[in-house]
């Protein structure tokens, strides 16, 4: 310790806070041996999942089961005396821990932290076995019973040994940190800091303890401290001491001003340090009101941000801390200002990393879809109920306790009359033990439960009158409907409840990057339509001064194993994909919600596109962009809600388009590829989108009817299946054996030709099939037992295929060739004279098709 101050007073603090001997707390992530049922053995690190793969192949399911984890566990003999914890940060889902074969203990629910005593089992200056059973099979009474999204098993967060003295601060509360802390009142004079910690003797004797509390500001500065006393009984646990601080003048935390003052917690005994630990807080007050919204220290502020899933590309849950303090980021550099912490608590940094940023935040339990009438699903409910107050409620980032997400979604009452009354009463009755439980823990957050369209079944049960917040999932202009429809639907429930405040707490299109068109429309996983769809959103939600916030679903695209979207087993709703990086949307919300100068041209990464004439798009905080096109100035354009818009005819070649405004520019090169390249022809059938494969660097067109002296098919139309959610442009199939799903969506049902008039030549034609017309085992979304694959053809098709009157194939059926919903290619070469290439497909039995087909010259 060094005295740069000749003060007494720093003397006076040498004096009050001598060095703290034990207390260790560092992970044992490392050198754990892995096992399943049906693994061998392997050597893995935590965070760790054995799903992170078999969740995304092409068998069907993913491996819920029982993981084991052993290690060897050698502590030094210093430790005799003191009390050892192993923490967990959290693990999917049931946790059982032996030390040398001695049952420590368990713990229920796949998103919480957790911990066990290890004291009585250990052995100091030995080296002992650790053992920890992880049971992630589906479990009746434990939340989530099904989902949208991948539960992945394991010990996917951080496991630490936690070494104290006999005499600490407890984290035997619900594995909270034992020290609470409240901002009861808060105004710009002055605030109340209400400290409220938990001490554990876990020694023979009775002690005489103070235990010291010594705020600082944000600058580290110190302002005043609380000394109390307390006397614990031997053997005893959570013994509560509390305390007041009066703070004047706080410097207020806002999302744009994140202040963050510190409780430094010390536990002395006879002028000896025992155990100490620091605590983040922040000083504001905040109101929902049902007609102005959300209100943050006086002001009103509309909350504007994501949801977020906790999992990555390749890595499923097993994410490093980088990964979610980059999250946090993302969402901040967008402009946002709320998380939706869905569709469960995540790891400990997602919070702090709120408070640190300025990012509201709301944090919920996983019921999902559905409950178990039963009084151990619910009890487990509330037990995670509690565990997420107490783990969390001292950061001044979260504003909102949630606890059910469309539990009237697949309700397991069987559709019948007799069982659908019974399970309504059972929901309400298990939202209001859990609305009780969590007033009685935190009086000071308002609750929300998130409802679905379905309306009906929500006031059947009841729940509209349980939570203070009603958050709507809408996806009016995806599943159903136009985005237009928003507004009817906001307008007509605001009518209905008008005493609840309203977060729009989902909102969402699928969007997968590959694909762009200038004929957007629903479900046909376009950049461009998820573009149209949050314009719209985007533009109702800051027009609508009632609804207090908005949360995009997602932040990212994330795995949901049963998903048949253009990539299998994701959900592409993400602004940001599985890898993070933004797509188009995310810029649009930058245009609305950052304050420094802002443009960026829309559809940027569509670099590749056929000559002729295309819609500019731009997105901009500014009133206004000048457009250069290849260097020349082009025009000025008018920003509309963050947008301008022209056409640009441009001839095929290299052309590069900047924008400018005062403070930012950006640009743009956009590659126009001649529409007649017979030198390779690239076309989608049945589709008006455009596919971009990287790895082949290959643009994909959408289908054209012929035209002499160009290309095209002849006869049959595009398919538009009708599915649950209406009559889609796209199949809603999962394609099997190919990366380039998309091309096997489409197809060209009963077509007759292809014909392009290509000049003398030798090519390369390949034929794109899929049979989508099958079935796929049942949904496995609610169990996922990895039930094996039964696919079976609807109806026979077969058909013959002649190219330039030559006999090519015959009696072709894609099912016995290639399988059910399978990417089947055909290829075959052709010496071409002066009449160009006409492929015939002549039905013999059911109609004929085609997905796609590429042409390539060879010589
Ligand atoms: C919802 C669910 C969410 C899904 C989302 C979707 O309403 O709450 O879990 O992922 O819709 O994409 O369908
Ligand atoms: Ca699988």
């Amino acid at each position: 310790m060094k005295f740069q101050s000749k003060s007494g007073l720093a003397i006076l603090f040498f004096a009050l806070s001598p060095l703290l001997l034990y207390a260790q707390n560092y992970s044992i992530n490392e050198g754990w041996t892995f096992k399943t049922e049906d693994t061998k053995e392997q050597k893995v690190s935590f965070p760790h999942t054995w799903n992170a793969m078999d969740a995304q192949d092409e068998t069907p399911g993913y491996s819920r089961t029982i993981g084991t984890y052993t290690r060897k566990l050698s502590t030094p003999a210093s430790y005799a005396g003191k009390v050892v914890y192993l923490q967990f940060e959290g693990a999917n889902q049931i946790t059982e821990v032996f030390l040398d074969e001695k049952r420590v203990g368990k713990h229920q629910g796949g998103y919480t932290r957790f911990n066990f005593d290890l004291t009585p089992y250990l052995r100091p200056g030995r080296t002992q076995e650790l053992r920890i059973v992880v049971d992630n099979r589906h479990h009746v009474d434990i939340a989530p019973l099904s989902a949208d999204f991948t539960f992945f098993g394991g010990i996917y967060r951080d496991v630490y040994l936690d070494v104290r003295e006999d005499l600490h601060i407890s984290p035997l509360d619900f594995a909270s940190s034992g020290v609470y802390v409240k901002t009861p009142k808060v105004s710009t004079s002055e605030a109340i800091l209400e400290i409220s910690t938990l001490i554990n003797n876990h020694s023979s004797e009775k002690k005489e303890i103070q235990v010291l509390h010594t705020l600082k500001d944000p600058d580290g500065k110190v302002i005043t401290s609380l000394t109390l006393k307390v006397d614990p009984e031997a053997n005893t646990s959570n013994q509560r001491v509390e305390g007041k601080i009066q703070v004047p003048k706080p410097r207020l935390w806002t999302p744009g001003t994140p202040f963050l003052y510190t409780v430094e917690t010390k536990i002395l005994e006879k002028g000896q340090l025992r155990d100490e630990c620091t605590t983040k807080t922040g000083f504001r007050w905040f109101e929902f009101h049902a007609d102005t919204g959300f209100h943050l220290n006086g002001k009103p502020l509309k909350l504007i941000g994501t949801s977020r899933h906790q999992d990555f590309k390749d890595k499923g849950y097993a994410l490093e801390d980088a990964h979610h303090i980059r999250d946090i980021e993302l969402l901040k550099n967008m402009g946002g200002n709320f998380l939706r912490i869905a569709h469960y608590p995540q790891d400990p940094l997602i919070l702090e990393m709120c408070d640190k940023l300025g990012i509201l935040a709301s944090v919920e339990i996983p019921i999902v879809n559905a409950v178990t009438e039963s009084a151990a699903f619910s009890n487990q409910s509330i037990f995670m109920a509690e565990e997420m107050v107490k783990q969390n409620t001292n950061h001044p980032s979260l504003i909102v306790w949630s606890y059910m997400n469309e539990v009237m979604l697949r309700p397991p009452y069987k559709n019948t009359e007799a069982a659908y009354g019974p399970y309504c009463q059972e929901v309400y009755k298990q939202a209001k033990a859990i609305q009780d439980k969590i007033k009685q823990l935190d009086p000071s957050r308002p609750t929300m439960i998130a409802f679905h369209g379905n309306v009906k079944a929500y006031e059947d049960a009841n729940l509209f009158t349980v939570p203070d917040i009603i958050g709507w999932n809408l996806y009016q202009g995806w599943y159903s409907d136009r985005p237009e429809q928003l507004d009817t639907f906001l307008k007509k429930y605001r009518e209905k409840y008008p005493s609840k405040p309203t977060i729009l707490s989902e909102y969402g299109a699928d969007v997968d990057v590959r694909i762009h068109t200038y004929s957007p429309e629903r479900f046909d996983y376009s950049v461009e339509y998820g573009d149209l769809y949050h314009e719209h959103y985007l533009k109702t939600i800051l027009n609508s001064p009632f609804l207090a916030g908005a949360a995009i679903w997602n932040l990212n695209d994330f795995y949901s194993e049963v998903r048949k979207n253009t990539i299998p087993h994701v959900n592409s709703k993400g602004i940001s994909g599985l890898d993070r990086k933004p797509k188009n949307t995310y810029f649009l919300y930058q245009a609305h919600l950052l304050k420094q100068a802002f443009v960026r041209f829309a559809s940027k990464e569509w670099q590749q596109r056929p000559e002729g004439n295309h819609e500019i798009k731009i997105y901009s905080n500014a009133s206004q962009v000048t457009l250069y096109l290849n260097n020349k100035k082009w025009g000025k354009l008018k920003v509309n809600a963050g947008i301008a818009k022209t056409h640009l005819n441009l001839p095929a070649g290299t052309h590069t388009l900047r924008a400018h405004i005062s403070g930012a520019e950006d640009s743009f090169e956009i590659h126009t590829l001649p529409s007649q390249n017979f030198n390779e022809l690239n076309v989608a059938l049945g589709s008006k989108r455009f596919f971009w494969d990287e790895n082949t660097k290959t643009l994909w067109q959408p289908e054209k009817a012929y035209e002499p002296g160009s290309y095209g098919f002849i006869g049959g139309q595009a398919l538009r299946p009708k599915t649950r959610y209406g009559e889609l442009p796209t199949a809603e199939v999962r394609i099997k054996g190919t990366d380039l799903s998309p091309l096997f969506l489409t197809q060209r049902i009963g077509i007759e030709k292809f014909k392009a008039d290509l000049p003398a030549g030798k090519y390369a034609v390949y034929l794109y099939w899929a049979e989508l017309n099958g079935t796929e085992p049942a949904d496995a979304i609610a169990y996922n037992l990895g039930n094996d694959a039964i696919q079976e053809l609807a109806g026979k098709r077969s058909f013959n295929v002649k190219a330039n009157g030559v006999s090519f194939l015959e009696n072709y059926e894609i099912d016995k060739e290639a399988g059910i919903q399978q990417a089947a290619v055909k290829k075959f070469n052709i010496d071409v004279k002066e009449n160009g290439l006409t492929i015939e497909f002549i039905p013999i039995e059911g109609t004929t098709l085609l997905n796609a087909i590429k042409i390539i010259k060879r010589d």
